[in-house]
């Protein structure tokens, strides 16, 4: 029987003519190299980079390609909070928080739960009665360990309690903190470690971007939260910036402070908002801001993260709040990438 290798070698030759020939022999050797995504040149810096994300918004399918490829966290934007997990008393409803964790898994992305507690976003049948405190307590303890238990180890993160405190430094007048006292922060992040004892747990709020009352009041909090042994292990510092009022001080200094506390510090919800039309150099201007946010991040070993709050002007929040206001995230409406995403890519090393 004579052997089949001299077909073989045929075969070969003339394919290797026929690539000559299309011009694609050399593709290999000249072929650029996929360039690293967001997520990728973090985690160079053992950081993760992240988008949040939100339900109507997986529809979208040339959104979702770039959602699931670009970052290697998201955390979702409203489906884990009180009115979408428990709408009814002690009736739970995972579905939409479901939705994103299962995306996550699938594109490999860590996620941040968001959150467990918080004044905003309640359901009707919880603000719309008064509560002793002897009813509060067990509808926020149960709240909090089902929601905790559903998503342990499905989530790296919990916001426990978000929002905590006013602009001065005072505790702000939640339910929460006017049927329970101050207490209700120690006794959250103590059931939700029961609940998940692996996830990290949370602080988390805006305006505390740099040094100054309100990051004071958290920096005041999580120390005496450490010295009662109280599982606190992180500071989410959201990070909503608008140009008109311009980048706050101190934000490497803030986050060191937090860290030698013994904490982590994460960039949660980070956006750069402005008046709108948006001219170039304002992009230009945003651009160096996200640089210098992040670069801030890099630049402190126990940030673990930055967090966008959402990817593109397509789906941000915030022309919905500040009408007139918007542009404030790294890809537009299009999906199209804005000179703050070239800047994010080169301040990560891209
Ligand atoms: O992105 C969220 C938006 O879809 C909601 O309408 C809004 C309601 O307040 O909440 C947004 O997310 C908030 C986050 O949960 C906490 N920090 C402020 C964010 C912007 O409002």
């Amino acid at each position: 029987m004579p052997m089949p290798m001299p077909m073989s070698r045929h075969v070969i030759a003339l394919s290797a003519a026929v690539c000559l020939a299309a011009g694609l022999a050399a593709a290999p050797a000249s072929a650029e190299p996929r360039p690293r995504t967001l997520g990728e040149l973090a985690k160079k810096h053992h950081k993760y980079f992240g988008s949040a994300t939100d339900n109507p918004e997986f529809t979208d399918a040339a959104y979702l390609k770039l959602l699931g490829s670009e970052f290697g966290q998201t955390t979702p934007g409203n489906a884990m909070k009180w009115y979408a997990t428990e709408p009814a008393p002690g009736v739970f409803d995972f579905t939409a928080g479901d939705e994103v964790v299962a995306f996550a898994k699938a594109h490999h992305q860590k996620v941040r739960g968001h959150t467990l507690v918080w004044h905003s976003q309640l359901p009707a049948w919880l603000t719309e009665r008064s509560w002793t405190a002897a009813e509060l307590r067990p509808v926020l303890k149960n709240h909090i360990q089902k929601v905790a238990r559903h998503y342990k180890g499905k989530v790296i993160h919990w916001d426990v309690v978000n929002e905590a405190f006013n602009e001065d430094g005072t505790y702000r007048e939640s339910v929460f903190y006017k049927t329970l006292g101050p207490g209700y922060i120690a006794d959250a992040l103590r059931w939700a470690h029961e609940a998940d004892p692996h996830a990290k747990l949370y602080l988390n709020d805006y305006n505390v971007d740099g040094i100054g009352p309100k990051s004071d009041a958290y920096y005041r909090l999580i120390k005496q939260l450490k010295a009662d042994g109280v599982p606190v292990e992180g500071f989410g510092i959201q990070g909503h910036l608008a140009l008109q009022y311009g980048f706050p001080a101190d934000v490497k200094q803030n986050m060191q402070r937090f860290a030698d506390l013994g904490v982590e510090v994460a960039v949660t919800e980070l956006d750069i908002r402005m008046n709108l039309p948006a001219t170039p150099s304002m992009l230009a201007t945003q651009a160096t801001w996200y640089a210098d946010y992040v670069k801030a991040c890099l630049e402190v070993r126990k940030c673990v993260g930055v967090t966008i709050w959402d990817y593109t002007d397509k789906y941000s929040w915030i022309p919905s709040v500040f009408p007139g206001e918007g542009a404030a995230l790294p890809y537009d409406e299009n999906l199209a990438p804005k000179p703050a995403y070239h800047a994010i890519r080169k301040v990560l090393g891209g």
